[in-house]
């Protein structure tokens, strides 16, 4: 069962220990889970896919809940999207309705609310570990995002994979305060908590001081964030000693930068875990609880995954600590492909059963793994978040003061990378940045936009990436 703590016996024979969930405000006991959730699947079974407006809310963790229950695949939708993004998630899925929070424009699909308090205890059998669970729409370099299909297996797999290495049990409260439209948030945080049966507290955003809070007075033991977050929660000393009597600090969605580890490690006394990952892929590698944490470095392959890395020629390089090549994961965990996207699928996804990852690595001969970065300067991690370069750069000439545009991420303390825009035309920063803002997501604006008389180009007219980043 891949939601195993709602295991309807095991929760009506009293395994229903105090909060399961709280977010937003709201305490959820497991039999609260699973009567408002069996309530939900009883609105939403038989659907092909329902779209959720992913707010931190129990609204959204009722409506993921429900849908899995009912094996219904779920388009979680970015709680800031915007309207040309939102567009193209709806008619890309084909999502038959809103489930929960509504969004600004549901764009003429229905809507079905979810009941905080409405119970149902129907007894659903579990769906097949091959039907798709999640279907989250991620960033390619270029064009809008696509849709990548992440089965049932794949989840339960992941999550048996991370909680042998971090030694997660349902003894543990893990906590975060990330968005529940990705990976990182939604199936390692949420569905890693239903799964293994722990306490799930979110913070609601991933403030240092909300770490601090929940550790401090819930009691938490195993902390989620990003990068930023640890860079944030070493920026405020208090929140980082605060956060000491935790069991593990674990990074990932992006590096984290040698100083954040090394200022988690003298301040709350924590070397934090480094996992590495992505939406395709799910979680394939980490650090280990009883293992070594090495700055720098992501860790070994979990239980069942394998990695090679490829020289441009094809071949295999040697894991010797320095050869770098692109890196290759084969997994239980890999998705089902893009929807609607065989194209794109077989870019990534050798008939070797091989994903192809985008990243550039170095293994050692322990097998430990350090990204030394992404093949393509067009994908952007910026918060932790994977934002293509030509999506933005395709919105932005939307605008009619805009005649050309080219999209960089920039080295940044607190985001990783930071989105700068160059444009050549006669509209305002200010108003560009806003538009990116409600075209696609709030966090996929630039954080700056420079207007230029014009772009570095080569003879051919091939836009020089490279030279804009020195630019910066
Ligand atoms: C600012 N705001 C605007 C705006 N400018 N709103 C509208 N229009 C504009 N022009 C508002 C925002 O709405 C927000 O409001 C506030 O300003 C701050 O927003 P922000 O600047 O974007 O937030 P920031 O502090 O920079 O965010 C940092 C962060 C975030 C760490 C909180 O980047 C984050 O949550 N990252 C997590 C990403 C993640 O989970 N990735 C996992 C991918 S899965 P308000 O009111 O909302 O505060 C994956 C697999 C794996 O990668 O390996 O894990
Ligand atoms: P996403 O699909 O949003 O999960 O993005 C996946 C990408 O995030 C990977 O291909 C990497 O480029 C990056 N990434 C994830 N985790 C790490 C990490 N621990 N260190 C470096 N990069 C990471």
């Amino acid at each position: 069962m891949l939601l195993a703590s709602l295991n309807p016996a095991a929760v009506a024979a009293g395994a229903d220990l105090g909060d399961a969930v709280r977010i937003d405000g709201v305490s959820l006991s497991r039999s609260d889970l699973v009567g408002a959730a069996t309530s939900v699947a009883e609105r939403v079974g038989g659907a092909s896919r329902v779209a959720v407006l992913a707010t931190p809310t129990a609204a959204t963790v009722l409506a993921v809940t429900g849908c899995l229950i009912a094996g219904v695949p779920v388009v979680p939708v970015p709680a800031d999207v915007g309207a040309a993004e939102r567009r193209h998630i709806l008619a890309d899925s084909r999502a038959q309705a809103w489930l929960g929070e509504l969004p600004e424009e549901a764009e003429g699909l229905p809507h079905v609310p979810v009941r905080l308090h409405a119970r149902s205890w129907h007894r659903y059998p579990e769906p097949s570990p091959d039907a798709a669970a999640l279907i989250i729409y991620t960033s390619g370099t270029t064009g809008p995002p696509k849709g990548v299909v992440v089965s049932r297996r794949a989840i339960a797999a992941d999550i048996d994979m991370l909680a042998q290495a971090w030694e997660w049990t349902p003894q543990d409260t893990l906590v975060h305060g990330l968005p529940l439209y990705h990976v990182h948030g939604l199936v390692l945080g949420l569905l890693g908590s239903l799964r293994v049966g722990n306490r799930f507290v979110h913070t609601g955003k991933p403030k240092p001081a909300a770490y601090a809070r929940a550790v401090r007075e819930l009691g938490g033991t195993l902390l989620f964030g990003v990068p930023t977050v640890w860079s944030r929660v070493v920026e405020d000393g208090d929140a980082a000693r605060a956060l000491a009597p935790a069991r593990l600090l674990v990074s990932g969605s992006a590096a984290l930068p040698v100083p954040v580890f090394d200022g988690l490690a003298a301040l709350s006394g924590h070397r934090a875990i480094e996992r590495y990952g992505s939406t395709e892929t799910l979680i394939t590698l980490s650090t280990f609880a009883s293992g070594e944490r090495r700055p720098g470095w992501v860790g070994l392959p979990l239980q069942g995954v394998t990695t090679r890395l490829v020289a441009d020629d094809g071949t295999e390089l040697p894991h010797d600590g320095e050869s770098i090549g692109q890196l290759h994961v084969q997994s239980p965990t890999l998705f089902d492909g893009y929807l609607n996207r065989p194209d794109a699928t077989a870019e990534v996804l050798g008939d070797d059963g091989w994903y192809h990852t985008g990243d550039v690595a170095v293994i050692d001969s322990s097998g430990m793994h350090r990204i030394v970065g992404r093949e393509s300067v067009d994908l952007i991690k910026s918060g932790g978040f994977r934002i293509g370069a030509g999506e933005i750069e395709t919105v932005l000439l939307q605008h009619a003061g805009v005649r050309e545009a080219a999209v960089i991420g920039a080295p940044d303390a607190d985001l990783g990378q930071r989105i700068i825009a160059f444009v050549v035309g006669d509209a305002q920063p200010d108003e560009l940045i806003d538009y990116v803002a409600q075209q696609l997501s709030v966090h996929k604006r630039p954080r700056e936009v420079r207007v230029v008389e014009s772009l570095p180009r080569n003879a051919m007219g091939k836009l020089l990436k490279k030279e804009l980043a020195q630019w910066v």
